[in-house]
């Protein structure tokens, strides 16, 4: 078969799962949201990346499927969440969208239908949309983002600094969030311009009003001086890799 056939298979056989990775308050140290991350075990072939079958996904169309079922799979989860817990936990889920999905479906109905299904409020989903979401069409994801911030979702730049987009992008969209890419967040341990880089996204997010998160924090060094710069929250292997939903919400649990 092809790996777009299995995959279509691997949805319905649920071979697909959600990871959940926990982003951290740099000040408090409370868990603040998780974001949700695809994974593939493959009957036959093991643990397939999603650096692999995302690409497949994209190219074929799929990701429409699979970017549908992840927003509902996210919301169910973390309503399923709120039950256990016996009410609203403080805690939002990161969800990301191709920018497939931005360009072909419609992400704010698609949003809403989760929100709608499961309960929860809109401020409880971030989007994480990529700067690929915007360069192609700029009055389409302009509608978009302003589609999801009235549904109160969060939007969120993922990748913040990889990507093709102008700055004007940041002042005309309303995005909330910036996510400093982990190349940026790895390289501040040993490259001094990944240092002001850093530095520089952080003043530009506070300027603005927007909140920051950084991606790739794997020691305690990272994430005290992620603090100390002002970096509001923080993901990463110092803190946790993505874990299954049950072993998120224990995770939730036991740093509340
Ligand atoms: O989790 P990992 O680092 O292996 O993810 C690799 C890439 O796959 C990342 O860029 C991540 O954003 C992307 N990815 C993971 N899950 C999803 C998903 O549900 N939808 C989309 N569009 N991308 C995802
Ligand atoms: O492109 P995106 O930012 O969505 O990618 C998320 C990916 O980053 C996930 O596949 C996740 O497994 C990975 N990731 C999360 N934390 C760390 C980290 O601390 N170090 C590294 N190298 N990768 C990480
Ligand atoms: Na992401
Ligand atoms: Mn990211």
């Amino acid at each position: 078969f092809s790996i777009e056939t299995e995959l279509r298979r691997a949805i319905e056989k649920e071979e697909l799962k959600l990871f959940y990775q926990p982003l951290i308050n740099l000040k408090s140290g409370e868990v603040a949201g998780f974001e949700a991350l695809a994974r593939w075990e493959h009957e036959d072939r093991g643990e397939i990346s999603p650096s692999e079958f995302i690409p497949v996904a994209e190219e074929s169309g799929l990701i429409l499927h699979l970017g549908r079922w992840a927003m509902d799979k996210a919301a169910h989860t973390l309503a399923d969440w709120d039950r256990k817990a016996g009410k609203p936990l403080p805690l939002y889920v990161g969800v990301n969208l191709s920018a497939i999905q931005v360009a072909r479906d419609d992400v704010a109905a698609l949003v809403s239908s989760a929100l709608k299904s499961s309960g929860l409020a809109g401020k409880r989903i971030t989007v994480e949309l990529t700067e690929s979401s915007i360069v192609q069409d700029p009055a389409r994801a302009t509608r978009v983002f302003e589609a999801l911030k009235a549904l109160d979702a969060t939007v969120a730049m993922d990748d913040f600094g990889t990507g093709y987009s102008s700055l004007a992008y940041l002042q005309r969209l309303p995005i909330d969030v910036l996510k400093i890419d982990r190349s940026f967040v790895t390289g501040m341990m040993v490259d001094p311009d990944s240092v002001a880089i850093v530095r520089a996204v952080l003043g530009l997010a506070e300027a603005l009003g927007m909140s920051t998160t950084a991606e790739g924090v794997e020691t305690v060094e990272l994430a005290t001086t992620l603090a100390a710069l002002g970096c509001a929250s923080g993901q990463g292997f110092h803190f946790a890799r993505p874990l299954e939903a049950e072993a998120a919400f224990a995770y939730a649990e036991s740093r509340r």
